[in-house]
């Protein structure tokens, strides 16, 4: 900072104000613009190109400054706020548990002006950006029934970490919310606030048709989408701006760092971020970088290309957003439709990526606030569009998913052939080669049964969900729901569980005889020894490595059922064979 920059005035090239129609369903909501009319015609008066001499300083400056910093004043520069309360506090704290699930009664102490640590790399602070050549953004921020303070601390860190120069605006969507802090109070408060507006959907869209709705009256050349729950850090746009100028077919991400819902800490590092990926019931997953990605990068303040988004956080060019087709307006409420656009980007010719400079936080909630189970619909809308034949790897680890009622995709498949976008498979290949891909071979994948010990199957069920491999694999009364009871045999032997991800693959070994879930080989990588299996004509389960035959054993140390490794012989303890069944 501090630097002089010499810069062309009236250079930039600005694209005509979009103003998208939304046919039908988003009528007759109600609009509340402020301060703005003076603004969008200034910046679009074009002025002979001058040579001029401006401070870069200048053009940095942000909407408002925050106010002078208070280190002492709770949860300043993200430290966690502590309280220790009692009687009537204590449950006006727990009360805002219960409501929010969020506690909002320590978000309410903290300042809706905090600094946060510095997170990003710090060579990032080395990079200079033309602050005339970028192009502008709107800030989108759709909310249901969310608390004051988390709003209002998420519009207040973007004015104030924002260039004055790159914001257009920021639009409030209120998704129908029925609180009363978010009517007359809202208004009151953000009527003083120059750039933001707020818009009022007049029933229940859910996060796509609201996003949408925000986006029809923005008027900057990108679309910035975010929580209505976040922290952004001192130059977490520039980068997403300049990555677009330079790509206009990239969309990308800030680096979500996580705010804790409990303290407000402002948890996360300057490390390598991680990017996103999904497993095959269509669920989110974070990853990190893989070693082919970092060979790829010159620097780590470079892009890191990532398979798919959370879906809160990114920034798009607007063109770019409507060519690909915004988002699948039959998605309701909350879910799938980040993987859904993630799959849409890669496929229809675009990129997507983390830029490793651009932080902002992220309030994760205690547990979902709201019910969540349009999500089901929304994943089968995605995997209906895009997945090709892998919908059904899909459905085979989802039976219920087949039965649910998702519409009509007609459209969304129209739009996939208008641009020629590639398939599943080459998605698969190319953008998430790290994937483990089912083969699901019939009567090799399902509940794994046993005959002896009638409707037990194999079943593991790890005590801490993130960690997908290292306990024993056990028996358990088959429920017939996939999940933890999903099990596939490959072609070369390896017993899977690929439900989830990263995939873990059963092992034996001689002196446990149990059996344990351990990672599975890397694509192209040799099958090691004590994960193959052969499950032959006789329904015997045999382990090559120690010549030994899967039994289903009732007295284990632990007392709990588990299959386990023994000489073999014709018990029909030892036969197994797959169910494919809800
Ligand atoms: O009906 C609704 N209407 C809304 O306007 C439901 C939600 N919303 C708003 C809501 O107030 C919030 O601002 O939409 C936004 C997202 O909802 P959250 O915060 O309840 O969702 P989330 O943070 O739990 O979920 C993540 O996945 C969602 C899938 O649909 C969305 O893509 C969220 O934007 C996304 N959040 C992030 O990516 C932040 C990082 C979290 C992770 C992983
Ligand atoms: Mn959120």
């Amino acid at each position: 900072s501090g630097s002089t920059q010499r810069v062309v005035a009236g250079q930039r090239s600005r694209p005509k104000l979009w103003f998208i129609l939304f046919a039908g369903t988003l009528v007759g909501f109600l609009i509340f613009f402020r301060h703005n009319s003076g603004d969008v015609s200034a910046a679009n008066r074009r002025e002979a190109p001058v040579e001029v001499v401006v401070e870069n300083d200048q053009l940095q400056k942000p909407v408002y400054e925050k106010p002078p910093l208070d280190l002492g004043a709770p949860g300043e520069m993200g430290r966690p706020v502590r309280l220790n309360l009692e009687g009537e506090e204590k449950r006006k704290e727990e009360e805002s548990i219960q409501v929010n699930k969020i506690n909002i009664y320590v978000s309410d102490k903290v300042s809706l002006h905090r600094r946060l640590p510095e997170r990003w790399n710090p060579l990032c602070r080395d990079l200079q950006y033309d602050y005339r050549s970028l192009p502008t953004t709107s800030v989108v921020i759709a909310f249901y029934n969310e608390a004051w303070s988390t709003l209002l601390r998420t519009v207040h860190s973007v004015l104030e970490t924002t260039p004055d120069i790159l914001l257009k605006e920021v639009v409030l969507v209120d998704d129908y919310s029925d609180r009363a802090h978010l009517k007359e109070p809202l208004e009151q408060y953000i009527s003083g606030l120059r750039k933001v507006h707020l818009i009022r959907a007049t029933k229940r869209e859910g996060l796509v048709r609201a996003r949408l709705l925000g986006a029809s009256i923005t008027t900057g050349d990108v679309l910035t989408f975010l929580d209505c729950h976040c922290e952004c850090h001192k130059g977490w746009l520039e980068p997403l701006l300049h990555r677009i100028k330079e790509e206009p077919t990239a969309v990308v991400c800030p680096v979500i760092d996580v705010i804790d819902w409990n303290t407000f800490e402002y948890l996360g590092n300057s490390g390598e971020p991680q990017i996103g990926g999904f497993d095959w019931r269509l669920v989110f997953t974070w990853h990190s970088v893989p070693e082919y990605e970092q060979k790829r990068r010159r620097s780590p303040t470079d892009v890191i290309r990532s398979p798919t988004m959370a879906g809160g956080l990114f920034a798009v060019g607007k063109n770019y957003f409507h060519y690909l087709g915004t988002y699948d307006t039959g998605m309701e409420v909350w879910g799938g439709e980040n993987l859904e656009f993630s799959f849409r980007i890669w496929q229809c010719g675009g990129s997507l990526e983390v830029h490793p400079c651009s932080h902002v936080g992220h309030v994760f909630p205690k547990n979902a606030p709201y019910s969540r189970n349009k999500a089901l619909a929304n994943s089968v809308r995605a995997a209906e569009v895009w997945l090709d034949e892998y919908k059904e790897v899909y459905y085979h680890r989802n039976p219920h998913a087949r039965l649910e009622a998702f519409g009509d995709v007609t459209e969304r498949r129209e739009l996939r052939k208008k641009l020629g976008c590639k398939n599943f498979k080459w998605f698969l290949d190319n953008v998430y080669p790290d994937l483990q891909v089912p083969e699901d071979q019939p009567g090799m994948f399902g509940m794994l049964k046993n005959r002896g010990k009638a409707n037990y199957c194999f079943d593991y069920n790890p005590v801490d969900e993130n960690v997908v491999v290292g306990q024993r694999v056990i028996l358990y009364h088959c429920h017939g729901m996939g999940q933890n009871q999903f099990f596939e045999l490959s072609m070369d032997g390896e017993i899977r569980y690929n439900t989830r991800e990263p995939s873990g693959c059963v092992a034996g070994d001689n002196i446990s005889t149990y059996l344990t879930l351990h990672s599975c080989r890397k694509r192209g990588q040799p099958l090691p020894a004590d994960q193959k299996f052969i499950l032959r004509e006789d329904g015997s389960l045999y382990h090559v490595a120690s010549q030994k035959c899967v039994q289903a054993l009732d007295n284990t140390d632990n007392g709990k059922p588990a299959p386990s490794l023994q000489p073999c012989s014709d018990s029909l303890h030892q036969k197994w064979f797959f169910e494919e069944r809800m």
